[in-house]
């Protein structure tokens, strides 16, 4: 199956009692058995539930793997991944992270043994350079939130398996979608999404999601999923399952408007640098061209008035935008990442890597495209 058919019908089947073209939302905690121990291969949701099995095999297609995997949110999904790992092992992850990875990391991990380093990942040899041999894990996100740094998933994960194929390259692909990359077949182990975001669609669910082909790294996933619990419920199960059948031509509106909000900002007399990886000038041009199908619709920028008060005052006056956390909706949202979604690094590690009070991003929706510009003019004008 190509792409777009897979979004609709990979991994699925009709409901075998009925036909009931989209799965039941089996709103239930357990299941009957007629002796102890005997079932129809459901004992209780927390294990098992056919709702979110129905999305989790979807979930598993999109990405070209063979097992997915629905957490109750993103960063439980990244939880789960750090939890095959063990007290010394170290991971070399990026400098530009969704503020909550961030915080996972350096607040929840490193106090258990675990050692973080944060490299920019433009260049493959920061990358190799920081492996020793405790390394267990790379953690890539790209393109990064909120600086849209692109990392060559190919080139990356050659160059670590080079040095140690026992190390695990995992991709964030939220900002890229499956739509625009796919990790797996550029060798990473393991993909993880924010659900919540473009895959869910429609800014209704918190949810995250983890891919692989690696049946042995399937195995560990699983069972720390329900060994720690953090699962999907049936009804956002069933949620997330319905955006991603219009994830493709979601996709394609999003890419759409985001250039053109890309290139409305970058001529525009109020505005200072837009991060934006489909502009020739960026630093990963030809990286993102060779990884990425289109440029998505996640797009960065600074007010030549590097004030707050100049941000704040845009963030105010918008009005088809939405002033708010998260990203990927149909609708678009704009946000102050440095009082935001990134408020949680510190300021000194904020301010060294570019999140200034001055840095607005933008999760560019699939509304009429004269709309959001218009929008964005007057606020920036106000
Ligand atoms: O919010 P949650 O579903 O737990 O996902 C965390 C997460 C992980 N990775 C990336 C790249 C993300 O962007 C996020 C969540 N981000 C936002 C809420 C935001 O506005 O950036």
């Amino acid at each position: 199956m190509k792409f777009n058919t897979k979004t609709i019908h990979g991994g699925q089947k009709h409901e075998e009692a009925t036909g009931s073209v989209m799965p039941p939302i089996f709103q239930t905690s357990t299941y009957a058995q007629s002796s102890p121990g005997v079932h129809k291969g459901y004992e209780y949701s927390r294990g098992e539930n056919p709702t979110r099995h129905a999305l989790e095999n979807a979930f598993a297609s999109i990405e070209n793997g063979t097992h997915g995997f629905a957490f109750s949110s993103g960063l439980a999904a990244i939880d789960c991944v750090l939890r095959t790992l063990n007290p010394g092992d170290e991971v070399v992850t990026g400098d530009d992270l969704y503020g909550g990875t961030y915080r996972m990391f350096t607040k929840m991990f490193q106090k258990y043994g675990l050692k973080f380093q944060f490299v920019d990942m433009n260049e493959i040899d920061n990358v190799t350079n920081a492996i020793s041999k405790n390394t267990k894990l790379i953690w890539l996100e790209t393109p990064t939130n909120p600086l849209m740094k692109i990392a060559d998933i190919e080139e990356i994960t050659k160059a670590v398996k080079s040095k140690n194929t026992n190390i695990l390259v995992a991709v964030d692909n939220t900002f890229a979608t499956p739509y625009l990359q796919q990790p797996l077949t550029l060798g990473a182990d393991v993909v993880m999404h924010s659900a919540t975001k473009y895959l869910g669609g429609h800014s209704d669910l918190v949810m995250g999601a983890l891919m692989t082909n690696n049946a042995e790294l399937a195995k560990q996933l699983h069972f720390i999923q329900f060994a720690a619990g953090a699962i999907a419920g049936p009804m956002d199960s069933f949620l997330a399952l319905r955006g991603i059948k219009t994830l493709h031509v979601r996709m394609q509106r999003h890419c759409e408007n985001g250039k053109a909000v890309a290139q409305f900002l970058a001529n525009h007399e109020k505005v200072g640098e837009v991060y934006y990886p489909g502009f020739k000038a960026h630093p990963n041009y030809e990286v993102a061209k060779k990884q990425m199908k289109d440029f998505g619709g996640m797009v960065s920028f600074r007010l030549k008035d590097e004030s707050k008060e100049a941000a704040f005052r845009f963030l105010e006056h918008i009005k088809v935008f939405t002033l708010a956390e998260s990203l990927g909706g149909v609708e678009s949202l704009a946000n102050h990442p440095a009082t935001m979604t990134h408020a949680s690094i510190p300021e000194t590690e904020r301010l060294k890597n570019g999140i200034t009070d001055s840095l607005i991003r933008l999760s560019v929706g699939i509304e009429d495209e004269e709309d959001l510009l218009s929008d964005l003019d007057q606020a920036l004008r106000s």
